[in-house]
């Protein structure tokens, strides 16, 4: 039986990019914000071995741009996220939750500060959009919130640093992780952040005009050739070690930022208002009920489930679940994200993990470095 296919509808909406993605052989897509993401190129395998080495092209335009502008922009965003924004100077970028009313994790984007009075929220695949412009509305706030004509292009790997200097110039080696700069290329107006899904470094390229998609992606693999650069997409096992949450897979609405150790990313009790400031401040008081933890399985080289797998403690009880998994070579380990009752959560703890209720794996929980 040959795998079903993905139909490119009107409806699944197109990117500058996916022509070169489709033409450098992306075999495989999901949807990601109504848009289509590449998942593979080779294997999974040869994929990550490449990007940890050399330099990838990413079309990651579907991380899409949520575009806040006026008079209100800093108290909108304030009023969605637990994280002090007024913290965010211009030309920085901060990784922060957007959250309900009950502290429920609606999408967890970087927020990027173009101007006192503008922000673009760059954001995993939820509908943001109408959860803002919901707000803004609701409140009469003075204030626009639309979708800009914005894609990012990721350059990530090793060799990205050199593959951008010969593109852009030397001082782009001067951009601080998480900062941006604005300028050119292709000749064509851009922002340029250092940040991008993996953990090999690297930087995003925020294309303000689709029809300028192509000439942008081949600048980049001109400039790559030497570097040896190919087509990617963000790394299922990389992501695994580098510890990066997927919104979606790993977290939900049912999931507040303090149970996914995101509250490592903000202080609680920042001056201006924000909607889950009494229900985050609820949970910080009564401890978190369920914590989601970096989970090593032993054994043979296994491959991640769609549905989740039961986290079992030495009872048989079941006390989690696992919701991403990937055999990484450099710890020679199954890495797993996890999230289980939050008296199982301490480092150390052992654990066991029903692959596909066939098979019974021990497990321990490890610290961010999977020690
Ligand atoms: N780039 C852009 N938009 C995005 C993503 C991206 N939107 C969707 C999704 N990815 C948002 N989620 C994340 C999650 C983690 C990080 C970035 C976006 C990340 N985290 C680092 C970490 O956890 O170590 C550093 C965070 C920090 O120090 O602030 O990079 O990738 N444009």
């Amino acid at each position: 039986m040959s795998a079903p296919k993905l139909v490119f509808s009107r409806r699944l909406r197109q990117t500058p990019f996916e022509k070169r993605a489709i033409e450098q052989g992306a075999k495989a897509f999901t949807v990601y914000n109504h848009m289509p993401l590449s998942s593979v190129y080779l294997t999974p395998e040869e994929d990550y071995a490449h990007l940890c080495e050399h330099v990838q092209a990413w079309d990651v335009a579907c991380e899409r741009q949520v575009e806040v502008v006026g008079k209100d922009a800093l108290a909108l965003v304030e009023l969605v996220t637990p994280r002090d924004i007024s913290k965010c100077a211009v030309g920085q970028c901060f990784y922060a939750p957007v959250c309900d009313e009950n502290g429920g994790i609606v999408n967890d984007p970087i927020i990027i500060r173009l101007g006192e009075d503008r922000f673009w929220i760059s954001i995993a695949d939820s509908d943001v959009l109408l959860w803002m412009k919901g707000i803004a509305y609701g409140r009469g706030m003075d204030v626009s919130v639309f979708e800009p004509d914005v894609s990012p292009l990721a350059v990530q790997g090793p060799k990205s640093f050199d593959l951008m200097a010969d593109l852009v110039g030397e001082h782009i080696r001067d951009i601080k992780f998480f900062w941006f700069i604005e300028t050119q290329i292709a000749g064509t107006k851009v922002v340029l952040a250092r940040s991008g899904w993996s953990g090999q470094g690297g930087f995003e390229i925020y294309l303000q005009d689709s029809s300028k998609g192509l000439d942008l992606w081949d600048a980049v693999w001109q400039a790559g050739e030497k570097y040896n650069i190919r087509a990617g997409c963000p790394n299922l096992i990389e992501r695994l070690e580098t510890g990066l949450l997927s919104y979606g897979s790993d977290m939900t609405l049912a999931d507040n930022p303090l149970e996914c150790g995101l509250g490592r990313f903000f202080k609680l009790g920042k001056p201006a208002e924000y909607m889950c400031r009494e229900a985050l401040d609820k949970v910080a008081t009564e401890g978190v009920k369920k914590k989601m933890v970096h989970l090593k399985i032993t054994g043979e080289k296994l491959t991640g489930p769609r549905s989740t797998w039961d986290v079992k403690n030495d009872q048989g009880e079941v006390v989690g679940i696992l919701t991403s998994l990937a055999y990484s070579p450099k710890f020679d380990s199954n890495l797993s994200f996890a999230t289980v009752d939050a008296a199982y959560g301490s480092f150390g703890q052992s654990l066991t993990v029903d692959i596909g209720g066939a098979e019974s794996r021990a497990a321990v929980v490890c610290n961010l470095k999977w020690e």
